[in-house]
């Protein structure tokens, strides 16, 4: 489904008034306004292409119809997403569940959405259809040469398909580990998942990264061979300077102070990019910001500092993801609130008084240190949202729009209800 542009432009006007009256209000309260704006619209949010269908757990799956049935159709879903914000400017495919067939006709069919291709997945955490080896019992950590030999190649083989698409990202996320004590040698797991990696990065071409995702545990419940951010780092650093360490929020123990976590991977210069996500328990995969948004500003304060201590760009130097899917709200919506959620935090940041803060730090000024944190967290910046949409072209208010121009009814309408996309 395309979005004609009149139907943003006659939204955007009935709404104009009442958005102008909260700017001028905002401007009057936060003097960095017009600073801001342009590195809101910068930053854009890779939308994932296996969360665009209803997600599911192992007690069920509901779907609410009108899934994406190809890549084209996901393509054309974040094409959808980002006319109506501008800030959903890629997608990032998961090979095998997303392989495309011709990749002149995918590229040219993003690049007319306005997308390019962000990192490239790889999947050994599940066997495919006519696998010769299994990973039941891991990948590149496998025992079996042979096991491990074909997890490189399938990684391998996702670099390839990521050239041809102008991706500049591998990111890997092994489910490697195991579920009994006594079932690993851990420094061998460790060895073989180091030297299975080591080939990949060799495949690497000399603009890419590679971002290694870490998670405490699901499906292995005993040990994880990349289970913190402490291994991943230790893999990286070992491997060399296109190696990154990949932060998914979901992927902690509980209360796991992730803040200062993404500030000490920034400072050693081996943060690669985040996914997006929020939970409550576990790897909970809910919307980004919809259960702990102060922690998702506070992660954003520690990225703006380290970055602009590091003087990197924000919007290019790092991998900015969602990777979230659920059961009850419609994908495309939950992905909206996502990317305003990200924005909105990423914003908060950005409007830090850094000096008063630094000074308050100085001081031992725990109290004023709060004030500083919680005054930013707790402006309402939702205006200066709109307006860098609204100068973007993009909608005032998309989640609104996308209701009234009914889009599910009328994917529904073109797909059915009963196409399920790949993915979780
Ligand atoms: C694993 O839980 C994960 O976060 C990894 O990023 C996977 O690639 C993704 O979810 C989809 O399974
Ligand atoms: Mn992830």
């Amino acid at each position: 489904m395309l979005l004609h542009r009149t139907s943003i432009e006659d939204h955007n006007a009935a709404l104009l008034a009442a958005h102008q009256r909260r700017l001028q209000y905002l401007r009057s309260e936060v003097p960095q306004v017009d600073d801001v704006l342009p590195l809101l619209t910068d930053l854009q949010i890779a939308i994932p292409s296996w969360a665009l269908g209803t997600g599911g757990t192992r007690f069920g799956r509901f779907s609410g119809g009108g899934e994406p049935r190809s890549i084209a159709e996901k393509i054309e879903d974040v094409g959808l997403l980002h006319a109506l914000n501008q800030s959903s400017g890629s997608i990032s495919l998961h090979i095998p569940w997303d392989v495309p067939e011709n990749h002149a006709s995918i590229r040219s069919l993003a690049a007319q959405h306005g997308l390019r291709f962000d990192a490239v997945n790889s999947n050994t955490f599940q066997d495919q259809p006519g696998q010769q080896h299994s990973y039941k019992f891991g990948s590149l950590q496998h025992v079996d040469k042979a096991v491990r030999k074909q997890a490189i190649e399938h990684n391998i083989e996702v670099i390839r398909q990521g050239v041809e698409l102008g991706s500049k990202a591998l990111s890997v996320w092994l489910s490697d580990g195991s579920c009994f004590p006594g079932q690993l040698n851990f420094r061998k797991a460790f060895q073989n998942t180091l030297e299975s990696l080591q080939e990949i990065y060799a495949a690497l071409p000399a603009d890419w990264k590679l971002w290694l995702e870490y998670k405490a545990f699901e499906p292995n419940f005993y040990s994880t061979t990349v289970a913190d951010w402490g291994q991943s780092y230790l893999y990286v650093s070992k491997l060399g300077p296109k190696a990154f360490t990949l932060v998914d929020l979901g992927h902690h123990l509980p209360n796991a102070n992730i803040e200062q976590i993404v500030s000490l991977l920034l400072m050693e210069g081996r943060l690669g990019g985040f996914h997006f996500n929020d939970s409550k328990y576990g790897d909970d995969d809910l919307t980004t910001g919809s259960i702990r948004p102060y922690q998702l500003f506070l992660i954003f304060n520690e990225l703006v500092e380290g970055m602009d201590a590091r003087h990197m760009n924000h919007a290019q130097d790092l991998g900015w993801m969602i990777d979230a899917s659920h059961n009850v709200k419609d994908p495309l919506e939950d992905l909206l609130q996502s990317v305003e959620a990200i924005k909105l935090a990423y914003a908060q940041a950005l409007i830090v008084d850094r000096k008063a803060l630094a000074a308050a730090q100085a001081n031992n000024d725990v109290v004023r240190a709060q004030e500083i944190l919680q005054a930013a967290f707790r402006t309402d910046l939702r205006p200066l949202l709109a307006e860098s949409r609204l100068r973007a072209g993009a909608a005032l208010a998309p989640l609104q729009l996308f209701r009234e121009l009914n889009v599910r009814q009328s994917l529904i309408k073109e797909r059915g209800t009963t196409a399920v996309a790949t993915g979780l």
